[in-house]
């Protein structure tokens, strides 16, 4: 076994995390790949010769821009960045009319797949027709420019063409995940004060028509006096309740609209779109994004992280649009650069669990970009499902929302990309608006679990309690030194609690709310969130290294790790797994692979992390987004009752873990 993590002891108040995990593979580039990519190391010094310039020369030469910009970075009234201010631009224009204008209209932009099977494909040239009436019709349903349009869609082609007719008439668009309870959607839609709500009768999840309607039903009747109508995509032809007055079809103002539209101009500053997200504590925070800067990291990151060549690659990306990924690299990043992609509605065991494998070799998709959970959920049903399909168009592997385990980064490695295609770990965050810290394919030497490098034109450091840089070998908090292109530009309507969240913690830095550790060659790892960082007997211990041990382990596919209550160390550990289908676990006594899974901890990282307790359960509950709610799992192991659980993709979930619970291992 290569992989080595071990714990350090320290004293919680004097030197940030200092839990180190060694992983000696190295994945060197290809001197193939190395001789065609995008980037070349190049990118480092001229960035560092002058960041904001840098930028400059991204955003002229990515964009097409009505105004051309002389400014560059504003940043006198940080921590409010300005970038690009004095230009102008349109997002619509960038992402879609400019390639048809150069030619390109007949290229196909997107490639939908059906969770039951139904296709759609949209040229660069349908795709402006699409927008152009819906922008025709917003406008006609009397949304303007600066008014809000909350959007509440399945994974269908009209999220993406809603979210373009938006940015196309300078309405900030607010996307709230389907999966997003009636109650959130509705404080979101105050929080913005959004005039028009675009949803659809439903969508098609796990073989069935999911209702979308009668949220957003429930949401407008809680009270929503700034709604004007809803807009409503008939996709599942379930029966809806109406509005008169106030509910239009989309096949009625939308498909009837002119297609013919003029793209609005906006500033560089002006708001393209909301995004909210969860805070620890309190109502959810809505980030916003600006146009040009935006933009601009968008396509930047886009084209050299994912090495995409417009012309051959076939792009996807399998987030939803209602988290920012979905935005970043479904959306504005792939378009802008003239991408075409594949977007997929359902979920990958529909109607059979080699479901995206399937689309993979359908479309030849070659720029796969997935979420760690995504792939430890692949090795649980078993290396033998993708076995069965043609992967070998597969050329960049990407991976996003969480740190990855080295064991599930050599899995990803070995069975998607064939020993072959590189792997991009990107750290980055809704806050961040596009990547930031990612290994380069084709420069980069990469190491299984860690995101390494800031991007060229990105400044991160690690730092201890007192906002000291930490030496190489140590831990601490990660923060980003310098303002960058696609940073929110604050907090809808609450600038004090944009400063309060990521400006207070150190001054003049802006804090991530994770923790990191910087490795002998002054590579990043991702710890997870600080939140996530437990404290048992005075002993700082991450929970994504106790995982990544867990995992590392034969027979578990899936590890998710708590610190709960104990009154003898302050916080105990507590491990819940799912085993691998296939591993000779499922034979033996739960107590025989509790012990076993609790040994392999201590013999990994030490006796201070072995956990207390390791619960065998079917299923973890997570977020739409695929981010495991450990606030949840926190409570059952603390024997209390479980707290909120309305943003769980499945809130069936936890029902599961308490029944399984019951039964005594
Ligand atoms: C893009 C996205 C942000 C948080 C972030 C961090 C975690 C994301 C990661 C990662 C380790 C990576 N995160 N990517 N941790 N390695 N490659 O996920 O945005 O939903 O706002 O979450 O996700 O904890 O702070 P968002």
């Amino acid at each position: 076994m290569s992989l080595h993590l071990e714990a350090r002891v320290s004293d919680p108040t004097a030197g940030g995390l200092e839990n180190l995990l060694s992983e000696d593979r190295r994945f060197p580039p290809s001197a193939e790949f190395a001789a065609q990519a995008n980037a070349s190391a190049d990118l480092y010094s001229w960035a560092n010769a002058d960041r904001p310039a840098f930028w400059g020369e991204q955003a002229r030469e990515l964009l097409t821009w009505s105004t051309p910009f002389e400014q560059t970075l504003d940043w006198s009234d940080a921590p409010v960045a300005r970038w690009f201010a004095d230009g102008r631009l349109n997002a619509a224009y960038n992402a879609v009319d400019r390639h048809v204008e150069a030619g390109r209209g007949d290229k196909v932009a997107l490639h939908f797949e059906g969770e039951g099977g139904d296709t759609r494909t949209l040229t660069y040239a349908d795709l402006q027709r699409e927008v152009s009436r819906a922008a025709n019709a917003l406008t006609s349903l009397g949304v303007t420019t600066g008014d809000r349009v909350a959007v509440y869609l399945p994974m269908i082609p009209e999220a993406v063409v809603t979210m373009l007719a938006c940015a196309r008439i300078g309405a900030p668009h607010s996307v709230v995940f389907g999966g997003f309870s009636a109650e959130a959607l509705h404080s979101r839609i105050l929080d913005a004060e959004a005039k028009l709500v675009v949803t659809a009768d439903g969508g098609f999840r796990r073989g069935a028509a999911s209702a979308l309607k009668p949220a957003v039903d429930e949401a407008l009747a809680k009270g929503a006096p700034s709604v004007e109508h809803v807009l409503v995509v008939k996709r599942t032809g379930q029966p809806v309740e109406w509005t008169e007055g106030r509910d239009v079809w989309w096949s009625d103002v939308v498909d009837t609209a002119s297609d013919e539209h003029t793209p609005v101009d906006v500033e560089a500053e002006h708001p393209l779109f909301i995004l909210y997200t969860s805070g620890t504590t309190g109502k959810p925070k809505g980030i916003f994004h600006t146009t040009g800067g935006y933009l601009a990291q968008a396509a930047y990151t886009h084209l050299n992280v994912f090495d995409l060549k417009a012309e051959t690659d076939v792009y996807w990306c399998t987030a939803d649009v209602g988290w920012i990924t979905g935005h970043t690299y479904v959306v504005y990043g792939p378009l802008v650069n003239g991408a075409t992609q594949v977007i997929y509605e359902g979920t990958p065991d529909t109607p059979h669990r080699g479901r995206w494998w399937e689309i993979v070799q359908k479309y030849g998709v070659t720029i796969l970009y997935t979420a760690p959970t995504a792939i430890r959920t692949c090795m649980k049903w078993g290396e033998e499902i993708p076995a069965q399909f043609d992967l070998s168009s597969l050329r960049v592997l990407g991976s996003v929302g969480e740190p990855i385990n080295p064991e599930a980064w050599m899995w990803y490695r070995r069975v998607v990309g064939g020993d072959r295609a590189p792997i991009v770990d990107t750290w980055w965050q809704t806050e961040t608006g596009a990547i930031m810290i990612s290994p380069l394919p084709g420069v980069t030497e990469t190491k299984p679990g860690s995101a390494q490098v800031p991007l060229p034109g990105i400044a991160a450091d690690v730092v201890d309690d007192e906002a000291h840089s930490v030496p190489d070998g140590s831990g601490g908090y990660l923060v980003l030194t310098e303002p960058w292109p696609a940073m929110l530009r604050g907090i809808w309507g609450d600038r004090q609690r944009y400063v309060d969240t990521y400006w207070s913690r150190f001054r003049g830095l802006y804090f991530a709310g994770d923790g990191a550790k910087k490795d002998e060659d002054g590579d990043i790892w991702l710890l997870g969130r600080v939140d996530d960082v437990m404290n048992v007997s005075g002993h700082r211990l991450s929970t994504t290294e106790i995982e990544s041990a867990l995992v590392s382990h034969p027979w578990v596919a899936e590890a998710a790790v708590v610190g709960a209550a104990d009154e003898t160390t302050g916080q105990a550990v507590v491990a819940f797994v799912i085993l691998r289908g296939d591993s000779e676990a499922g034979d033996l006594p739960a107590q025989d692979v509790q012990t076993t899974l609790r040994n392999h901890v201590a013999k990994e990282i030490g006796p201070i992390a072995k956990p207390r307790q390791v619960l065998v359960v079917a299923e973890l509950p997570k977020t739409r987004s695929g981010k495991i709610m450990r606030r949840l799992l926190r409570d059952v192991a603390e024997n209390r009752q479980v707290g909120d659980a309305t943003t769980l993709a499945d809130s069936s979930v936890m029902d599961l873990i308490a029944q399984g619970l019951s039964t005594p291992a």
